[in-house]
């Protein structure tokens, strides 16, 4: 038996079919939720303008909501609320639940009718902010919502810092009326910010874009992600959406969201500041995308033990030493390396990874912070980069690494993880979605399990106990090298 969670959208009606309930429900069955219904009003609409809002009375609003909640939502997401007083009521049902609430604050339709009453904004201020978990207005609603007018970047970040300060946890203002050859958004929450790009594209059919953004982001908090990684896979929703949009006769059509969200060409770039440009943050390739078996240890020794066995890359990972010690021991694996012709890639230690001419560096998400990135870029140094959610894929796509490192696969012991592993079936989800990258499996990968990875078609797979613990480790690498061989 198969249970999906469920979502409450409390939405117009459209009758084109394009915006409102019905695309909010399309996008929440493509995502694997099942969406649960409140119609604030009946809009009469034939794609080419809005004809009539009809509001439903509070009764059958407040009727719907009750009658929904017994289905046990675990998100509301709210779309076109008509007046104040309808938005005071959703905003009590809100505060009874005290479920986590996405609010697409609808004003005017996506062809730029009014479909909402004036006092709304004020209204949404007022009374449902503080109940948002994550709230989307696009440019036109935050300048309604605010006051700021959104003339570029800083302006863009003042503003959602100004609707966190009136109550919304999370803000991700959309850059979609924006002009320029990337769509920018911008999210914040309680614990920082970043902007997500995406080429922007010039496609006919983009009905019910705002609706369908906001659903995706319900529909994946509703599975269990995280706030940040919503943000993410609703940007690949909106850009697999608009790729594939259709039209409907003679007027524009809608986009189209018929699956979770898995393609590359979908996933934004993320970065910490406004600007980004992909053509100049690429890293060198590795000389070969297969990687192979990807031992990671914390001494030259191991890595003298390692390479005569054939073992081709190669990390060193050393937390515990510095200055001279620290700095022998990398000269001592390079030269190694270099004598084996193996790839051996320096975790964190970037600055003495260059000095020693080192085939390459790994940096965890943190790292990448306080990295010169561009000092690696000038040097030729490779990057490897862990990631363990969308967000930090979206981060990693942005650097257009060397090869992506993708885990827990599996429970671990050698590092404090608070992510739950990904299991074969996450594994394979990131290798489709991070199509072009050298992909590189870590965390509880044993030698039992290293076929079954394998399998999933990764580039490398990445190993420090099942190697490093095992009480014949020449024997257990030469297996390994052996099955990956033949994978
Ligand atoms: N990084 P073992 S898991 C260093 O998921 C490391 O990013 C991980 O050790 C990640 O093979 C991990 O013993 C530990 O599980 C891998």
């Amino acid at each position: 038996m198969t249970i999906r969670p469920v979502v409450l959208t409390i939405a117009g009606s459209d009758s084109a079919g394009m915006a409102g309930i019905a695309m909010d429900l399309r996008v929440l069955t493509a995502l694997g939720v099942h969406g649960a219904v409140a119609i604030t009003a009946n809009t009469a609409q034939d794609g080419s303008g809005v004809a009539a809002v009809n509001p439903v009375s509070g009764d059958a609003l407040d009727s719907q909501l009750a009658a929904a909640y017994r289905l046990q939502p675990r998100v509301i997401k709210t779309g076109l609320l008509v007046d104040a007083a309808q938005i005071a009521r959703v905003a009590a049902f809100c505060a009874q639940t005290g479920l986590p609430l996405v609010c697409d604050p609808v004003l005017r339709s996506s062809g730029g009718a009014p479909l909402a009453e004036d006092d709304c904004a004020a209204a949404l201020r007022e009374h449902l902010l503080p109940h948002c978990t994550l709230l989307t207005p696009n440019l036109p609603e935050t300048e309604a919502l605010t006051g700021i007018a959104m003339r570029g970047a800083e302006e863009v970040m003042g503003a959602a810092r100004a609707l966190r300060r009136l109550g919304a946890g999370a803000v991700l203002i959309k850059g979609g009326h924006s002009d320029g050859a990337l769509s920018r958004d911008y999210f914040l929450a309680e614990d920082g910010g970043f902007w997500l790009h995406s080429p922007r594209q010039a496609v006919a059919n983009r009905r019910g874009t705002g609706c369908a953004l906001a659903s995706a982001m319900a529909a994946a908090l509703a599975l269990g992600y995280a706030c940040a990684d919503a943000a993410v896979i609703g940007k690949m929703a909106i850009n697999q959406g608009l790729r594939q949009g259709y039209a409907c006769g003679a007027v524009e059509g809608p986009v189209l969201i018929d699956h979770f969200p898995d393609a590359q060409t979908d996933l934004p770039a993320l970065t910490p500041d406004a600007g980004h440009d992909w053509g100049t943050t690429a890293f060198p390739a590795c000389n070969s995308p297969r990687l192979g078996l990807y031992p990671i240890v914390d001494s030259a020794d191991w890595v003298a033990r390692l390479l005569p066995l054939g073992v081709s890359t190669i990390q060193l990972r050393i937390k515990e030493r510095a200055g001279d010690v620290l700095a022998g021991e990398i000269g001592r694996a390079v030269e190694l390396a270099r004598r084996h012709g193996a790839r051996l890639f320096i975790n964190d230690h970037w600055k003495l990874a260059i000095a020693c001419g080192a085939y390459g560096v790994h940096l965890g998400q943190e790292d990448l912070a306080t990295a010169d990135l561009d000092a690696l870029r000038r040097a030729g140094v490779r990057l490897g980069i862990s990631t363990h959610c969308h967000r930090e894929a979206a981060r990693a796509h942005a650097l257009r690494p060397s090869y992506i490192a993708c885990g827990p696969v599996y429970e671990t012991t050698a590092k404090a993880m608070p992510w739950v592993p990904h299991g074969l079936d996450g594994l394979a989800y990131w290798r489709r979605t991070l199509r072009d990258y050298p992909l590189v499996a870590i965390g509880g990968i044993s030698a039992a399990r290293a076929a079954g990875v394998a399998a999933v078609g990764v580039d490398g797979v990445a190993m420090i106990s099942g190697i490093t613990q095992s009480p014949h480790s020449e024997a257990t690498t030469r297996q390994l090298l052996e099955l990956l061989r033949h994978a």
